[in-house]
């Protein structure tokens, strides 16, 4: 089954949206397997944003990244990486579709609530970056056989 690493950044934390987020992938079907606080260090923030590092915006990102804790999460379920995309909608919230995460709560680009792998090649990639094996769980849930036919 497809996995695929999802921060909630800053702002969303700020801003106490962490809940409505997690209940939106939640309720989707979407399984957790994996969730923790943390703060991203400089670090990680440059490996994790290392394909914007010559685009104008790349500073403000690594410091907007850093500048409070974040909420990541590994979510799994049938095409786990375009399903969380389309739930968060498109990058600038201005033009997010109505019903999306950014199309409901967020106006700014650069306070954009929540990332989403793109591709899942980037989500192996992310998830190594956050998670240790330990760190992500395998179970079984119950409801599962009544979201997947
Ligand atoms: P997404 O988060 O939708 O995957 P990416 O990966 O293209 O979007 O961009 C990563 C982050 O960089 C975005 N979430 C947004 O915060 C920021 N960003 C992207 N494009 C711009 C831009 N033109 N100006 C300012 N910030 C941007």
């Amino acid at each position: 089954m497809q996995r695929t690493l999802v921060l909630v950044k800053p702002d969303g934390v700020q801003r106490g949206l962490v809940g409505l987020i997690l209940a939106r992938l939640e309720r989707r079907g979407l399984k957790l397997v994996a969730l923790k606080m943390m703060q991203i260090s400089r670090e990680l923030a440059g490996r994790h944003y290392a394909e914007h590092q010559s685009k104008p915006f790349y500073d403000g990102l690594i410091a907007f990244i850093t500048s409070g804790p974040v909420v990541a999460m590994i979510w799994e379920g049938r095409e786990a990486v375009a399903v969380v995309r389309s739930v968060m909608g498109s990058t600038d919230p201005l033009t997010a579709a109505p019903g999306t995460i950014r199309g409901d709560l967020a106006l700014d680009l650069g306070m954009n609530l929540i990332h989403g792998s793109d591709s899942p090649a980037r989500a192996q990639t992310e998830m190594a970056l956050f998670f240790s094996s330990a760190e992500i769980h395998d179970y079984e849930r119950t409801a599962d056989r009544w979201i997947r036919e």
